[in-house]
């Protein structure tokens, strides 16, 4: 047999929904490097939406190509169920979802289809494939899942208490993962991922919206930030970390369920402060903490606003506080993240600023 077919055919698959997401694209530069043939679906969208792909993109029609692009939708099972006998993959990363959380209360119906019926879609179509005994699943589980502070830090055995459509969606999928590894013994995955950024972080997320506009407000393109609430605490990691962690989980002979997490918390209001520091900028806070009140302002001119808080930004139920314990993680995959809240911050900001100058800050 030529080299190239027996190379071919020894290669493992991966199938990722979410492809085109923060996380989609770290996990696709990740697999290629480890000589993966990676497949992934992808929207149909009246604009492109590869942009994070771009730089990966390999010809379709070069003999040579291990990326493959496929149109689909997590709402359309017999999609799901073509795309999966066509692949065959090895490894399912399920990353596609309504991932925005604020949104997902004024989108609750559309979240709960793709975010927890999508997931039972999917382990259905890798059953009805007759794959349920040779693909493994990834799933993009969250920390929002602990929602309401029941014990801190949270780890695999801190009950769930979500606090939003998203989060009752992602738990929804969550006990699917469970259910069907006990039921039919397959080899699934939930990753319970607390938050992780970068600068392909979407743009609504706060701290690419608080990067994006630090660099705009230090460049005079901008004068405010308007933010929700400034005393959210969040356990903020980078997602090239997470990614790698996603991949060992899936590689352990007995599937289980792991927390990927810093172990250190910070609030949104630092978040701003350590952006600003990165521009040689400092806020000093005035007001009510955490009123609506608050605004920050510019240790160098006082009378100069940078940040004001806008309840439009409040959401109906808040997640006050997540910080994770990766310790089974450290234990059994021996997974630990590398990049600290600050260079995750500044790596966020230079990446917006080094856009800006070059034209692209949309
Ligand atoms: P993004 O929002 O950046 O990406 C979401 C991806 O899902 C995009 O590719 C999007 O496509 C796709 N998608 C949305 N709706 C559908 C649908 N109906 N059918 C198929 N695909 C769809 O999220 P992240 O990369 O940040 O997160 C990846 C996953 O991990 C998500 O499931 C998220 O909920 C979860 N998660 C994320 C964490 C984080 O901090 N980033 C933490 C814990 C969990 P398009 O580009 O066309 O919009
Ligand atoms: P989160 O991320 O809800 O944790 O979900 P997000 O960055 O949206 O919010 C983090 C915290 O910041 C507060 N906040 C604001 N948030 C946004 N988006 N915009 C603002 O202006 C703003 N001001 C303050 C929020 O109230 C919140 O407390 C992310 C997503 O990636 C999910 O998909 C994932 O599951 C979880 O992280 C873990």
């Amino acid at each position: 047999m030529p080299q190239q077919q027996q190379q071919q055919q020894q290669r493992k698959k991966a199938l990722i929904t979410g492809i085109t997401g923060q996380d989609g694209s770290y996990l696709t530069e990740f697999l290629l490097k480890k000589d993966y043939e990676v497949h992934g679906i992808i929207r149909r969208s009246s604009s492109f939406n590869t942009g994070r792909l771009d730089h990966v993109y390999q010809d379709p029609h070069s003999d040579t190509t291990r990326l493959f692009l496929h149109y689909g939708d997590l709402t359309d099972s017999s999609n799901l169920f073509e795309i999966v006998v066509k692949v065959k993959p090895d490894e399912i990363y399920n990353l596609g979802a309504m991932s925005h959380v604020k949104v997902s209360f004024e989108m609750s119906e559309y979240t709960a289809e793709v975010d927890g019926t999508g997931t039972l879609r999917l382990l259905n179509a890798v059953r009805s494939a007759g794959l349920e005994k040779s693909c493994r699943v990834y799933q993009a589980s969250t920390s929002e899942l602990y929602g309401k502070v029941q014990e801190i830090p949270q780890s695999e055995t801190t009950p769930f208490y979500p606090r939003s459509p998203y989060g009752v969606a992602k738990q929804y999928a969550y006990w699917m993962i469970v259910n069907y590894r006990e039921a039919y013994g397959m080899h699934l995955t939930n990753g319970i991922l607390f938050n992780h950024e970068s600068p392909r972080r979407g743009n609504t997320f706060v701290t690419r919206k608080i990067t994006r506009a630090v660099v705009r407000v230090k460049t005079g393109k901008q004068d405010v930030i308007f933010l929700g609430n400034l005393d959210a605490k969040r356990d903020w990691g980078h997602a090239r970390d997470y990614i790698e962690g996603m991949w060992l989980m899936v590689q352990r002979d007995e599937p289980s369920d792991y927390v990927l997490a810093t172990g250190e918390c910070h609030t949104v209001r630092e978040f701003v402060e350590v952006a600003f520091a990165r521009v040689d900028m400092r806020v000093l806070w005035k007001g009510e903490p955490g009123s609506v009140d608050e605004v920050g302002v510019d240790a160098a001119d006082e009378s100069r606003v940078l940040v004001r808080v806008d309840p439009k930004y409040f959401r109906p139920t808040e997640v006050d506080l997540l910080v994770g314990d990766r310790a089974k993680a450290e234990r059994e995959l021996g997974w630990v993240p590398k990049t600290t809240f600050k260079a995750l911050c500044e790596e966020m900001v230079d990446a917006d600023m080094a856009d800006l100058l070059a034209g692209n800050d949309g």
